[in-house]
């Protein structure tokens, strides 16, 4: 009787454990045979300043219910999904992360376009030589942007991404031009165009070369040198002229936007001038024209201003020059206190 009760007492487990394991051989053969077919989705990732694709840009697409995909190198994806509402995540190193909704069928197509916003800037980049104000295509120009690896060699035109937002340093050279160093302030997902005025190497008659250049706005800034001692005064309506006083030249008026405006200085004998900036169309305030002054000497660059942060008015007064010493002094201060017409020649 023991042993009987024993026998059916394992009997009956083993039933249980049959049932059991049958009952889920038949949820798990339910599972698979009445959940509906997966739905896909296919996509294409954008840069939202470019609009172009995010080709070749490590990018992943998930949504939760799977490992989720990586963007294919034309900045394309396919992703196999259960249907219903899913949420879709996409991230890359280089954007902010974006989160959308979207309803995906069984056995259906869903196609979505994601647009990324960068957490860089980008530059697009003109070079131009500063005597002639002509875009530079006979030759590249080596383009580097310091502490960030990135760099390029192009003519004329060149756009470079990834670029950290704040104050970058641009650092361009070029066979038979000076090398150039300028700042560039750049913000996120920012695109800005700049101009890279490249002075050509001073030939045996220059002694001094003034390149300035700005931004957008104000249109249209004025350079003015005058010579403190013969009132000679070289800017737009008085050209000068390079071998005869008063040896110092207007290269070029730039009047709408961005410059190059630049002068060159022959004379070798002593004399004294002052070099101004004049907002000529002064539609905006001096302080955010990020106008910059370049000056060369044979050797090359020997001193760089920026437009002050602070001052009142229209004229920028940059430096003096002395021709015996080649001292250049800086004044670089905003103010109205200047009268040239005095006296002028
Ligand atoms: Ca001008």
């Amino acid at each position: 009787m023991t042993t009987s009760t024993a026998s059916t007492g394992i009997s009956t487990g083993i039933k249980v454990i049959l049932g059991l394991l049958y009952a889920a051989g038949i949820g798990i053969y339910l599972f698979f045979i009445v959940r509906p077919p997966d739905g896909y989705i296919v996509g294409t990732v954008l840069n939202s300043l470019t609009k172009e694709p995010l080709a070749g840009e490590t990018v992943f697409v998930e949504d939760g219910a799977g490992p989720g995909v990586r963007i294919g190198v034309d900045g394309t994806f396919f992703l196999r999904t259960p249907p219903g509402e899913r949420t879709l995540t996409v991230s890359g190193e280089d954007y902010e992360a974006q989160t959308l909704s979207l309803s995906v069928e069984s056995k259906k197509f869903t196609t979505w376009t994601i647009s990324l916003v960068p957490n860089y800037g980008i530059v697009d980049g003109e070079i131009k030589n500063a005597v002639t104000a002509q875009f530079i295509t006979d030759q590249n120009v080596s383009v580097q942007v310091a502490d960030t690896g990135l760099s390029i060699s192009n003519t004329g035109r060149f756009r470079l991404k990834k670029i950290p937002p704040g104050n970058a340093t641009f650092r361009l050279s070029s066979s038979g031009y000076f090398p150039l160093v300028k700042s560039v302030r750049i913000g996120k997902a920012e695109i800005k165009k700049e101009i890279f005025a490249l002075s050509p190497e001073l030939t045996n008659g220059e002694t001094l070369r003034i390149v300035l250049v700005w931004g957008e706005r104000p249109r249209d800034l004025d350079s003015h040198l005058f010579n403190t001692q013969t009132k000679e005064h070289v800017f737009y309506k008085r050209k000068g002229n390079k071998s005869l006083p008063p040896n110092a030249w207007l290269d070029i008026d730039d009047t709408d936007s961005f410059g190059p405006e630049t002068l060159t200085l022959t004379r070798t004998a002593g004399a004294q001038y002052n070099y101004y900036v004049y907002n000529y169309s002064g539609e905006s305030d001096f302080k955010t024209s990020e106008a910059e002054v370049n000056v060369y000497a044979r050797n090359g660059q020997v001193k760089r201003f920026q437009i002050p942060a602070a001052g009142f008015g229209r004229w920028w007064q940059v430096f003096t020059y002395d021709s015996s010493s080649g001292r250049v002094s800086e004044i670089n201060k905003i103010h109205d206190n200047v009268k040239l017409e005095k006296g002028e020649k």
